[in-house]
């Protein structure tokens, strides 16, 4: 009996650990999954971060603005070969394709953070605000991740 339940107990704590391993919001028909933002080193007041957004509805959806309380601003970029120049752009909103999906991620889209107020640091959860067209706000937990070496 008591073996029974700490079999359970051990089954429930593994499976909540499998989730937040691969933590996953769902807003309307959007699915956002692997929300990471990158460490500063110090002095830097910019980052950036990434995640895969998921539209399983049949019409398409916009993520129209970001914030986050401890930066000036973030924005939504796209990096892009311009000849043999990598070049980063603004974009006023980013499209979710009806039953599509978009990932930001290093060298193509992502979130840009300025004007930090404070480092992100490894361990650290930078909790940010997505706007989208349809599916409203969605408080999203990023997770840290130290990306030294990789350009931005
Ligand atoms: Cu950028």
């Amino acid at each position: 009996m008591v073996r029974q339940l700490l079999v359970r107990i051990l089954f429930v704590f593994a499976s909540c650990s499998a989730l937040s391993a691969y933590a996953q919001t769902q807003a309307g028909n959007l699915q956002i999954s692997q929300p990471t933002v990158r460490t500063t080193s110090p002095g830097q007041m910019m980052s950036s971060a990434y995640l895969v957004i998921e539209n399983k509805g049949a019409t398409p959806d916009r993520l129209v603005s970001v914030s986050y309380s401890r930066a000036k601003e973030v924005q939504i970029h796209e990096m892009k070969m311009d000849g043999d120049k990598m070049m980063m752009r603004q974009m006023t909103a980013l499209e979710i394709p009806a039953n599509g999906s978009v990932e930001l991620k290093s060298g193509g889209y992502h979130l840009m953070m300025l004007g930090l107020q404070e480092p992100i640091k490894e361990g650290d959860s930078v909790k940010m605000t997505l706007q989208f067209e349809k599916a409203g706000k969605v408080d999203i937990s990023f997770q840290t991740k130290s990306m030294a070496g990789m350009k931005h």
